[in-house]
């Protein structure tokens, strides 16, 4: 016996040396990764050069340049109406620096930067930018959506089993060295970052990521010390940049990431927990015993702890060990339940709870006894306080409160929900809608119907009235076109009957769409989803159930849930398991 208990309590030591491990590998000042992958840097866009009809002018006469020497020509020419190109040092810099790409007989050529003339190319960048403002809205997407595909593809390292995002993975293009105040380096021509410059940084056994076709890395190290993925020197100070982790990444998202994570621990370690409750139920001590009940209202209930109230709150409301004789109603037969527990009180926020559970047969036996000889305003547990509460609770898992068990509960409730409500045919939106009600309606988590409820709902209405007219009409339209086709036996009508077939379809579906929207609405109408959403259910659920489903993340977290969640977004898989 002796040796079950102290191989117990080593398993635990392990176990919190673990956890506590867990978290300092992955948010420490100084990290140590075991294993990092990422894809490398994204090159600037290689130069592309100027068309045949913008023009250099040197000593007033056209002259075509060597691509090398325009390229850094139009670095000068996109800073013209800058008070830069009117410094001495600024054009001597850049004079000298633009002369080393030249060809031998441009360097000979041209020797007198005032004899330049870049007013062509100039005019020829503001018309760009002017375009780029006008461009049309596909157009505008189409940047869009390159954009996010290289954030997807090396936005993101793996590090240790965790997806981060990469604070700056596109590497500066070429351009002319500004500094700051009167800088004496400014005007020299910043290079342009080659593979060759690199040094990449992983670990041996990652992908290590491939140059860019037909070149090579400087180097390729694996130093577990350092948090950067890449590096290069730059030429103009000499100085080592770097790519590195996006710093916020790591730290934002690490309090809500802790919660849920303490929150997986309690499911790891709940059935003990209920197990002793259970067995304290029987305790001699009545400090325990009260102790141990409170604790299965938390669970089963999802009770607060109680005495949480915001300064300045008057009204009198009650948590699990403030509840009073008052609030509890028992009744050993109730509608055909045994042992019905009737509470009605006011909780936070001055929320009514009113429930009527039925409960084990000791947990009433237990209740029949706090409650003898006591006044309606007496403590039902008297013996119990919340600080001593969750102290216990403290013993029983580290950072255990009774609001992890409702994360805990609201978390996997969601997640079972999810699984039972979602299949192949239902709507997918409605499904999470409700599997989110489920949990809402378990956490008490009611309102009011908003009062603008009746007329947005009667809108929606008259909405899926007209659609339905609209339906009546294009079916009607599509029977006379089968009609007519049938007689003509030509090519045209056949479209025409395909046409209409398509309008009928497209109809039906947006009918369907706003009859969901109605039931949903309807369903929803005095159930506050939102707290639940933002406080109780691990976002890497819902993210996980938008993968697997191909439901885009927009369609259940607006945009600031998205910012809050990005922690989640980031890094939840298909298969995540609460
Ligand atoms: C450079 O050209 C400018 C304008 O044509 C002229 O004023 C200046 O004297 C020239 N400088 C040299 C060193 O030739
Ligand atoms: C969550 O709470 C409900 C309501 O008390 C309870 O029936 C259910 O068993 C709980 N689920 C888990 C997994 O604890
Ligand atoms: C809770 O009860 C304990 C023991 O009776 C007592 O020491 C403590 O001050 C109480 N705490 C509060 C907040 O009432
Ligand atoms: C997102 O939803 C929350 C409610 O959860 C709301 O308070 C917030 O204003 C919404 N934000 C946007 C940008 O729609
Ligand atoms: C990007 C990069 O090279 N980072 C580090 C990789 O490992 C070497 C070895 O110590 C470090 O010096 C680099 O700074």
């Amino acid at each position: 016996y002796l040796l079950l208990w102290l191989l117990n309590r080593v398993a635990w030591a392990i176990q919190r040396l673990n956890a506590s491990w867990l978290i300092t590998k992955r948010y420490p000042e100084g990290i140590k990764w075991k294993f990092l992958e990422h894809k490398g840097p994204v090159f600037a866009p290689p130069y592309e050069p100027l068309p045949e009809n913008v023009k250099f002018y040197y000593d007033g006469k056209v002259m075509k340049l060597s691509t090398k020497a325009e390229e850094v020509a139009t670095f000068f020419a996109k800073m013209l109406d800058h008070e830069y190109t009117t410094k001495e040092i600024f054009r001597k810099n850049f004079f000298k620096d633009w002369r080393k790409e030249m060809t031998p007989e441009e360097k000979s050529t041209i020797t007198n930067l005032s004899k330049c003339d870049f007013t062509h190319m100039s005019q020829y960048f503001k018309a760009q930018t002017e375009a780029r403002k006008q461009m049309s809205k596909e157009e505008k997407q189409k940047i869009k959506d390159e954009n996010e595909r290289l954030l997807k593809e090396y936005g993101y390292c793996v590090m240790d089993n965790h997806k981060e995002r990469i604070a700056n993975f596109k590497i500066e293009p070429p351009g002319l060295f500004r500094g700051r105040g009167n800088h004496p380096k400014m005007g020299m021509l910043k290079r342009r970052i080659m593979p060759e410059d690199i040094i990449i940084n992983c670990s041996k056994d990652s992908k290590i990521p491939p140059p860019p076709p037909g070149h090579k890395w400087k180097e390729v190290r694996h130093d577990n010390k350092v948090t950067w993925l890449v590096s290069w020197t730059e030429n103009i100070q000499g100085s080592i940049k770097y790519i590195m982790l996006n710093p916020s990444s790591r730290i934002k998202g690490e309090k809500d990431w802790q919660k849920y994570e303490t929150a997986r621990r309690l499911k790891k370690c709940v059935d003990k927990i209920r197990n002793q409750y259970r067995e304290d139920w029987k305790s001699k001590e009545m400090k325990v015993r009260q102790r141990a009940v409170a604790l299965y209202f938390i669970d089963k209930l999802a009770l607060r702890a109680g005495n949480e109230k915001e300064e300045g709150e008057t009204a009198d409301t009650v948590g699990c060990c403030s509840l009073r004789v008052e609030h509890i109603k028992l009744h050993p037969e109730l509608d055909g339940q045994e042992y019905v527990v009737e509470f009605d009180f006011l909780g936070k926020d001055s929320i009514r709870y009113y429930n009527k559970v039925p409960v084990e047969k000791r947990v009433f036996k237990n209740l029949q006894l706090f409650m003898e000889n006591k006044q309606p305003e007496d403590d039902l547990f008297d013996r119990l306080n919340t600080s001593i509460l969750n102290k216990h609770l403290q013993d029983l898992m580290e950072g255990l409160t009774a609001k992890v068990f409702r994360t805990y509960n609201a978390s996997i409730t969601l997640q079972q929900q999810l699984k039972e409500l979602t299949n192949r045919k239902s709507s997918k939106i409605l499904s999470y809608n409700r599997a989110n009600r489920a949990v809402a309606i378990l956490c008490n988590h009611q309102r009011a119907p908003p009062k603008t409820f009746e007329k947005s709902m009667m809108n929606l209405q008259s909405k899926i009235d007209a659609k339905k007219e609209q339906l009546a009409d294009a079916r009607r339209e599509l029977k006379s076109a089968k009609a007519d086709a049938k007689v003509r036996r030509d090519e045209k009508s056949k479209k025409s009957v395909e046409s209409k077939k398509k309008a009928v379809q497209r109809i039906e579906e947006q009918l369907m769409k706003l009859e969901v929207q109605a039931t949903d609405r309807e369903e929803n109408k005095q159930i506050a989803l939102s707290t639940s959403k933002l406080n109780y259910l691990d976002p890497r659920i819902s993210v996980a159930w938008c993968k697997k489903w191909g439901i885009p993340i927009e369609k259940i977290y607006n945009k600031t849930q998205r910012e809050k969640f990005a922690w989640a977004i980031d890094m939840a898989e298909e298969d995540f398991e609460f």
